[in-house]
């Protein structure tokens, strides 16, 4: 077989940020800047001398556009590069949960996931690349330090002077010394979903009427949820809503919020609600459960999942601790106190998670971003997210709204909000963020509209398990009534900057639990603004998204 070797001059843009490798599609069509990235990766990832050759990997995607080219060439350059086995999803189609699942089922050395998550996609939208280390989760930031380090030096490729191979049907094929193994994406996926959850209760459930509609919006999730939760668990047909993926998403914006998910939202809130609504993302690894007329906070939906966790097989013997990302709201460290488990507050990003979960140090994390996952995986799963709120709503026989109610009954409520502000000005953005950095020594003490601050700093960890430090992840405003505000850039856009502001404040068991969030905060809201300053830095009036 012909292997080509291509000269590339390196790009310079080919930084990760929060979960590997995002831009426009139109970035990822210049000649040789999948490659180069690719060819990256296997540096850092192979051995001295033999490089990746003989090593194991797995290969999906979201199945946005460009995703059928992408791993056709990564297909190319693992023959090139003498991989021993490559693992492909049927159609090139692997969800996040489910790509990380069978990392670790087949023990690769890793995994490589093509997708922008929650980002448009379509020609002029979004793609991205990551890579799974092989516990099955994103790689921690040693490694995509020393990815990023290869993407400076490399200065060419190789790559099989191949037609494209199909990968349409299970079965494997050989090609030069690799086996490309084509796989059923949702298989093994299922039987993992199968151990962990009572589906003889979630069966009975559905016989019983209960009415759940789940809106995969067009992205891949789809095929998942209909196998499962039609297929398996007899929802009716029609449960599934938008389970075809498409290249565009069919347009939609697959980020599950209240903004981009708003039919789901509309018929929760209307007459016909069903039960229980929900929804994911581009690459299946977020979700958003909703009760009739009740919507679950992502930052709740982590504490209620970790309070009601027992009631799963899977988790029968209960949880050994408890992570969330450090702007999600503190709702789960009150279940972590009540339950004596360990809970652990990490940078925003699920390669945060991955340590602990490895030591058994967390079974349940989550981010408010609408991730919650737990030990079977590596990765944020949202259909696993489903079937917990289904197999939990089959045991206490209760509605989600009055799940949610008694939580907060017991816990308290922590009323939260996140402000997005999108494709603002980059230095803009700088100007925003280190206006904060440069006040936090004098804002402590300090009454901000008739609020005190009782702290301000910027966010490090230092990971307990392995001792690595990461710095910089955020900037925090506490109060003296526990309240908080919280802003950092996000590190998943492809346009300017996002600007996240995050707003919390806890009402004690005893208190009002059925306030509108944005009047419950509206205080904060304001004292955000006044120390932050960025709609007047900005010059916008309003965020882009509230969630
Ligand atoms: C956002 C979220 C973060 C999440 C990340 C990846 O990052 O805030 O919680 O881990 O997206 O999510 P940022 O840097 O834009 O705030 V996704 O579903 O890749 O998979
Ligand atoms: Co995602």
């Amino acid at each position: 077989m012909q292997i080509d070797h291509r000269h590339s001059t390196a790009f310079d843009d080919q930084k990760p940020g929060t979960s590997g490798l995002r831009k426009k599609v139109r970035v990822f069509q210049r000649p040789h800047y999948l490659e180069n990235f690719v060819s990256a990766i296997f540096a850092a990832i192979g051995r001295p001398g033999t490089g990746v050759q003989g090593m194991r990997l797995v290969v999906g995607g979201d199945g946005r556009f460009h995703n059928d080219q992408a791993v056709q060439t990564i297909v190319k350059m693992a023959v090139a590069a003498g991989i021993a086995e490559l693992i492909v999803g049927r159609d090139g189609i692997l969800s996040t949960p489910a790509a990380s699942c069978v990392i670790r089922k087949y023990g690769t050395d890793g995994g490589i996931v093509l997708s922008a998550s929650h980002n448009p996609a379509g020609p002029d939208a979004d793609f991205g690349i990551k890579f799974n280390v092989p516990n099955g989760g994103p790689a921690p930031e040693a490694v995509t330090e020393r990815i990023y380090a290869q993407t400076r030096r490399v200065d060419g490729y190789a790559i099989a002077a191949i037609d494209d191979i199909d990968i349409s049907r299970a079965g494997t094929q050989t090609l030069g010394s690799t086996a490309i193994r084509v796989i059923d994406p949702v298989d093994d996926y299922l039987e993992l979903m199968r151990s962990l959850f009572d589906f003889d209760a979630i069966r009975a459930l559905f016989a019983n009427g209960f009415r759940l509609r789940f809106d995969a919006l067009s992205a891949v999730t789809g095929p998942y949820a209909l196998r499962i939760l039609e297929g398996e668990l007899g929802a009716p047909a029609g449960t599934v809503v938008n389970g075809t993926p498409l290249p565009d998403f069919g347009g939609h914006h697959p980020d599950p919020n209240p903004v981009h998910a708003h039919e789901l939202f509309e018929l929760m809130f209307g007459p016909d609600a069903p039960d229980m609504g929900a929804a994911s993302d581009g690459d299946g690894d977020r979700n958003i459960v909703l009760g009739r007329a009740c919507y679950v906070t992502p930052s709740d939906s982590l504490a209620v999942l970790a309070a009601n966790a027992r009631l799963a097989p899977g988790y029968s013997d209960g949880l050994s601790g408890v992570a969330r990302s450090m702007p999600t709201s503190a709702a789960v460290d009150r279940v972590a106190e009540a339950l004596g488990i360990e809970c652990h507050e990490t940078p925003t990003g699920w390669k945060f998670f991955g340590s602990l979960l490895d030591a058994g140090r967390a079974t349940i994390c989550g981010e408010e971003s609408a991730g919650t996952g737990s030990n079977h995986v590596r990765e944020k799963d949202g259909l696993w997210a489903v079937l917990l709120w289904l197999n939990i709503v089959a045991a206490r026989k209760e509605s989600i709204a009055d799940i949610l109610r008694a939580h907060w009954r017991r816990y308290g409520r922590n009323y939260y909000s996140r402000h997005d502000y999108e494709a603002i000005d980059s230095d803009v953005a700088d100007r925003v963020i280190d206006a904060l950095r440069a006040d936090l020594a004098r804002l402590p003490g300090r009454q901000v509209d008739g609020l005190r601050v009782s702290e301000a700093l910027e966010f490090s960890y230092v990971d307990p398990v392995d001792g690595s430090r990461s710095d910089g992840q955020g900037l925090i405003v506490r109060f003296d009534d526990g309240a908080r505000v919280v802003l950092r850039r996000s590190g998943t856009g492809t346009e300017g900057a996002t600007l996240r502001l995050y707003i919390e404040r806890y009402e004690p068991a005893d208190g009002r639990h059925d306030l509108d969030p944005q009047a419950a905060l509206a205080e904060l809201i304001d004292a955000a603004e006044a120390i932050t300053g960025i709609r007047r830095l900005s010059g916008r009036d309003t965020p882009d998204v509230i969630t």
